[in-house]
């Protein structure tokens, strides 16, 4: 008997709905906490194989999610590709924005695949580990890693991206080439390593104008699942086209994904209807509503359910928990969710 997000996946109604949340290992966790403080590195965390297998864990052993998630960051792949990369308290990611030609051609995709084995190791380990519990690997889409790659630091509006994919488009499309590439090949390697679905975040797909949404969300995400479907036909691939409001439709379509994340924004009944009845459609409580927890919650989550049952559903949040949460709410909102009738 195949395993339940797995069963989502391939398209088959099942309820209550498998649950697992973006995030789920972090800050919001004493014990992420406690050996985050003894690392003293998030980077150290993410490549050191026994802290990262152990983070991996403890949200599953905490709370029975039906999914574990590789706990890693979208941006190791350009640190491991040679783009400098720090994590600063309080700011988040830092890196060099690239800017040049010279800088693209100072990436070198056979350091990436040295630098990468830790990570790999951790996705060995912890497949070795789970019962009945699903491991997702993950990779930033091509687009989300591009913004931090040339912004040089996290963004609402990203102007650095924007205008470089306007008035550049022959270095951002060689940027995207690169990256569609070497995400095809970390997340293959990753599936080889044990991972038995493949997310991809694109979490600033909601910043583009519909034409370049296309060209830089669309496009690369398609060939990335044409590339993992040839070569590994049982693995999903789960999209999340963050804050992409009425494109997410043509981006389900046109991609060919398995599974597609709902941010927050959307309405889950509408996208029940309008997305074909075998896509698994995930998500997407606010992660705020979480720190509120109560009735409130317990309300909002009892809609969210009877707006999907009968189709191919994932519990989730619509994005990453967030800190601040009380564990508790997560174990009353998991509850919820495992009593769904
Ligand atoms: O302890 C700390 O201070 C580090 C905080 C942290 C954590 C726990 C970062 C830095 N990354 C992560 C883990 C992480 N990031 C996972 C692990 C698996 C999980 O439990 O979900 C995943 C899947 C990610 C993916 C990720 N990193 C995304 C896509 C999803 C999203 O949240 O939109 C993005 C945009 C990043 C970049 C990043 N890394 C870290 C931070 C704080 C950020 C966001 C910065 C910003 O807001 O621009």
């Amino acid at each position: 008997m195949a395993k339940k997000l797995l069963r989502v996946l391939a398209g088959e109604a099942l309820w209550p709905p498998p649950v697992w949340l973006m995030r789920q290992a972090g800050r919001y966790l004493p014990e992420y906490r406690e050996l985050r403080a003894k690392a003293g590195n998030f980077l150290t965390l993410c490549t050191t194989p026994d802290l990262a297998t152990e983070i991996t864990l403890q949200p599953v052993r905490r709370f029975g999610f039906d999914a574990a998630i590789l706990f890693s960051d979208i941006l190791l792949l350009p640190w491991a590709l040679g783009q400098d990369l720090s994590y600063v308290e309080g700011t988040g990611p830092v890196m060099s924005p690239l800017e040049t030609q010279a800088d693209l051609a100072r990436l070198d995709p056979a350091r990436a695949a040295a630098r990468l084995g830790p990570v790999l190791e951790t996705v060995h380990r912890v497949r070795g580990t789970l019962g009945e519990e699903t491991l997702i690997g993950f990779a930033g889409a091509p687009f989300t890693v591009a913004c931090y790659m040339i912004q040089g630091s996290g963004s609402k509006e990203w102007p650095k991206v924007r205008a470089m994919a306007w008035s550049q488009p022959e270095l951002f499309d060689a940027l995207i080439d690169l990256l569609v590439e070497q995400t095809i090949a970390f997340l293959a390697a990753q599936i080889e390593a044990g991972a038995e679905a493949v997310m991809l975040f694109d979490s600033w797909a909601g910043i583009l104008a519909p034409s370049l949404f296309r060209a830089y969300v669309i496009a690369p995400t398609a060939r990335i699942v044409a590339a993992l479907r040839g070569r590994y036909p049982r693995v999903p691939v789960i999209g999340f086209p963050r804050k992409s409001g009425m494109l997410m439709l043509e981006y389900v379509r046109a991609t060919g994904v398995q599974g597609v994340g709902m941010d927050t924004s959307i309405d889950a009944a509408l996208a029940a209807r309008k997305i074909a009845p075998e896509v698994a459609i995930q998500g997407n409580l606010d992660p705020e509503l979480v720190v509120a927890g109560g009735a409130r919650m317990a309300h909002e989550t009892a809609e969210l359910l009877a707006s999907v049952k009968g189709r191919p559903f994932i519990f989730n949040l619509g994005h990453g928990v967030v800190p601040q949460t009380p564990v508790e709410n997560v174990a009353a909102l998991l509850a919820q969710v495992r009593a769904a009738a």
